[in-house]
Parts: structure tokens; C-alpha cells; sequence
């Protein structure tokens, strides 16, 4: 189902001057309304009325991390405290959160941008959804939450954590819709599993993976153990949480909800734009939102966009499923290494299991890379020329795709950790400031 055809099939005509009239509105009130916006654009020379064409959106000075935590918690507010109705924040690794707030005007924009990925998935307000999302701060939970409640679906805000009871309300309460990380779905399937369940005991059709990145091969290996259609979504608490851009049922990249974010993919050293189909950092604009406009902001997610016709019947531009972050590129002896690489060979090899750890530490001058993964059959420890020869060809087939030699250590099936929320699966000893 399209949930708003009138916006999400518009011609690229028709798209391309709604975007500029927007842009152009969003970055004067910026400009009139955010001190922080006005000291930047002032020093940087820039004026509102200079961008005439969408090609002028490239003179408009970035927006990064650090001026969202610089100016924590409340200086980018274009509106006073009095007319927010909403604040959530990003967890972020270290020091203050992010803090992002919200309108009345913004809450109801960003539960009809989740209703339309929602009803992309396929989801219908038959459903009974069970949101698997903590709840709190994060804007996961709640944004998804209230898409599916505008599409009137029945919400089960299960929160995260308990596995055993996730289970127990799945099957109980037949749920139909699964809202959560893809490694919290994985954990939930081998939870399932473990209790001697089969993916026939449950009502599951849908899971509505997002937050954090996953390969078309953990999709592959979630929809076998809880036999639902995966479905891949992003966004991010900068821009606004959820609801920024979700795959359709065609699963061909994930449709970006353009007429509210602008998006632009550009080279991340020259910041030329890329060609469609070519990987660089997106570049967010919100267009619509008004208590915390964010423009032109460096995500640091590194996709492709996509304006070929969808099968679907959406003209909006699709972005690719994230091939990592440019801060989680590992460069290893040189050599530049996502972890997203990493996860597609284990996944394509159904001697192994879903989890994995990535670490890499220094030896000497000497990077080097481990591997951690578990074994799908347990029995399969106690006979050493097998272990052996499964180790190995793990090692040559990430070889093959990654061009550097990596240690691989097999481990008992359920030994790694799991994660009801994103998961950290990479672990970098190296002090990089000494070369
Ligand atoms: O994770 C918002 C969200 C919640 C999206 C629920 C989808 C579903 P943050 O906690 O601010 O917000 O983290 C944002 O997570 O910059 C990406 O690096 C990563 N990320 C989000 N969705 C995806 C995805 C939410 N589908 C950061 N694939 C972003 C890969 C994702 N990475």
C-alpha cells in the first residue's frame, strides 16, 4: 500500500521545485531564527537568497556532529522551550548525549514518515505489532510506534530486554509485525530456537529492521528462523529518528522520504556530489521540521542513491543499504575494511552463525585482524581436521573478498555476546596516533 501517493509519486519535476522551495524557505528561517545558523552563514559569507537553483545548495556551509553537542542542550532551537511537546537524545559513546526536540507540528511529520515506511514493509492495521525497541530517549521505539499506530495497527510496546518473555509475547499475543535491531532479531530467532519453538509456532510476517547496519545475508539468515519478510529502514536522531528512508516490499534500496529530508551523497574528500550508484557520505536537509531544523548535515553513513523507476510505483530517490560508516572503516595494513564485508561472507556460509566479533589490534608495527565467529554445530568442536578445514576456508573466503589475511577462532554455538539493542561488534586496540 502507498500511504500518500500525492507525495510519495510525484514526477522529479515536481519533486525537484517542491525541494528547492522548501530549502530555500528552511535555511531563512534558520538563518532569522538560530543564532548558531546566522554566526556560521555571516562568517562563512553565505546568504539565504543566494540559493536561486538546487545546484546552489552545494554554497550552503555543513552542519556536523559537534555543532549539535556544542550547543547541547537546547541552542539549536529555532522555537521557544514553551512549544516543544517532544525531547529524545542519541546515547552517542562518550560525554552528553544528543538531545533532539520536537514540535507538535515535528510529531506529526515524523509519524506519517514512519507510516509510510511502515506501509512500504507492508505492514496493514490488521497488524499487531510488537516494538522490541527500548523505550526512553532513543527515538527508535517511539517513532515506529506511532507510524504503526497511525496505520492502525495494535502495538505491543514490549521494550527491549527479556528475551525469553520477547518469545513468550510473540507467541502469545500472535504477534504479526517485529520491530527491533536485525541482531536483536537474530538473538529472538536463537532465543526461539533454544526454547524449541519453529518458526510455523508463530503469526510473524514482517520484521522491521533498523539503527544499525545488516547485510542482505543476515536478512536472509533472520527471515529462516523467524520465517518473517525483512524489511531494512534508517534514519537518525540528528535529522529526526526513524522514518527518513525504508525499503518497499520490492527490497531494491530504501525509498528516502524526500519531500521532508533533502538528500545528497557526496565524495567525502572533495565533496562533489556522486553519480547514482556511487558510494559516499549522505548529506541530510530537513525541509519541513520547525523546532530543530538541521541543514545540510554530514551523516557520516555511507550509501548510494538510486532514481531509477521502482517497481513499487514510488518516484522517490532510494538510498542503498548502508555500506558502513566513514568513522567505522577500518584500514588495516593499509587496506580499507568494513565490517559490513566481513558479516557478508559468515553470513553466506551456513557452517557458521549469525554472531561475530571483529577484532584489531597492533603486533609490533603489524596490524592484524580476528575473527571471532560460532560454529553452527557444536559437535563439530570435538572434531579437530574439521575445525581446521572450516577455519581455513573462512579465512580464505574473507581473503577473497577483503584481500588481507585475517586469524579466524572458532566458537561454541550462544558464546558471544548478544545484543537487545545495536550491537558493537568491532573492537580496535590500536593507538592510532602512533604510526
Ligand atoms: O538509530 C534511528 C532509527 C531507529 C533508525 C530505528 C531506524 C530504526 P541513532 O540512534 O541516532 O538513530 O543512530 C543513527 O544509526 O547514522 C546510522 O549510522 C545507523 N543506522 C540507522 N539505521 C540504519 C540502517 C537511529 N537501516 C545511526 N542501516 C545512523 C545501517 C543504520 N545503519
Amino acid at each position: 500500500m502507498i500511504y500518500d501517493k500525492k507525495n510519495e509519486c510525484m514526477s522529479r519535476e515536481e519533486m525537484q521545485a517542491l525541494q528547492l522551495e522548501r530549502f530555500k524557505a528552511i535555511v531563512k528561517y534558520a538563518y532569522e531564527n538560530v543564532p548558531f545558523y546566522k554566526k556560521k552563514y555571516d562568517e562563512a559569507g553565505f546568504k539565504p537568497e543566494d540559493i536561486q537553483t538546487l545546484e546552489d545548495v552545494k554554497k550552503v556551509p555543513f552542519t556536523v556532529k559537534s555543532d549539535l553537542r556544542d550547543n547541547y542542550p537546547y541552542g539549536l532551537l529555532a522555537v521557544p522551550k514553551t512549544k516543544l511537546t517532544r525531547v529524545h537524545a542519541s546515547s552517542g559513546t562518550s560525554g552528553k548525549p544528543t538531545v533532539v526536540c520536537y514540535t507538535e507540528n515535528d510529531l506529526e511529520l515524523w509519524t506519517e514518515c514512519c507510516a509510510r515506511l511502515c506501509a512500504a514493509a507492508g505492514v496493514e492495521s490488521d497488524d499487531i505489532v510488537q516494538v522490541s525497541f527500548g523505550y526512553g530517549l532513543f527515538t527508535g521505539a517511539l517513532g515506529m510506534h506511532q507510524g504503526c499506530e497511525r496505520l492502525g495497527c495494535a502495538i505491543i510496546p514490549a521494550s527491549s530486554g527479556n528475551t525469553e518473555r520477547q518469545v513468550m509475547l510473540l507467541k502469545d499475543l500472535e504477534s504479526t509485525v517485529l520491530v527491533c535491531t536485525p541482531s536483536y532479531a537474530l538473538y529472538i530467532g536463537e532465543m526461539a530456537e533454544k526454547l524449541g519453538y519453529k518458526k510455523e509456532d508463530f503469526k510473524l510476517r514482517i520484521g522491521l529492521f533498523g539503527s544499525e547496519a545488516s547485510t542482505a545475508e543476515m536478512h536472509a539468515e533472520i527471515a529462516k528462523k523467524l520465517g518473517v519478510f525483512t524489511n531494512d529502514n534508517y534514519g537518525l536522531s540528528e535529522i529526526i529518528g526513524p522514518g527518513v528512508s525504508g525499503e518497499c516490499t520490492e527490497k531494491c534500496g530504501m525509498h528516502i522520504n524526500e519531500d521532508h529530508f533533502y538528500p545528497e551523497v557526496l565524495n567525502p574528500q572533495t565533496f562533489e556530489p556522486c553519480q547514482d550508484g556511487e558510494y559516499g557520505e549522505l548529506v541530510l536537509t530537513t525541509l519541513t521540521k520547525e523546532g530543530m531544523p538541521v541543514i545540510r548535515y554530514r551523516t557520516k553513513d555511507i550509501t548510494a542513491l538510486d532514481h531509477t523507476p521502482c517497481k513499487c510505483g514510488r518516484t522517490t530517490v532510494r538510498m542503498a543499504k548502508l555500506k558502513g560508516r566513514t568513522d567505522d572503516m577500518l584500514i588495516i595494513r593499509g587496506v580499507n575494511v568494513f565490517p559490513s564485508q566481513i558479516e557478508g561472507v559468515l553470513m553466506n556460509m551456513p557452517e557458521v552463525g549469525g554472531q561475530y566479533e571483529i577484532l584489531v589490534y597492533r603486533e609490533g608495527y603489524m596490524d592484524k585482524l580476528e575473527v571471532k565467529v560460532e560454529v553452527a554445530d557444536g559437535t563439530l568442536l570435538t572434531d579437530y581436521s574439521e575445525l581446521i578445514k572450516l577455519r581455513d576456508k573462512i579465512r580464505h573466503n574473507l581473503k577473497t573478498v577483503l584481500q588481507i589475511d585475517a586469524n579466524v577462532k572458532l566458537c561454541e554455538p550462544l558464546s558471544l555476546k548478544r545484543y537487545e539493542g545495536k550491537s558493537k561488534r568491532v573492537t580496535d586496540t590500536r593507538d592510532l596516533t602512533k604510526v
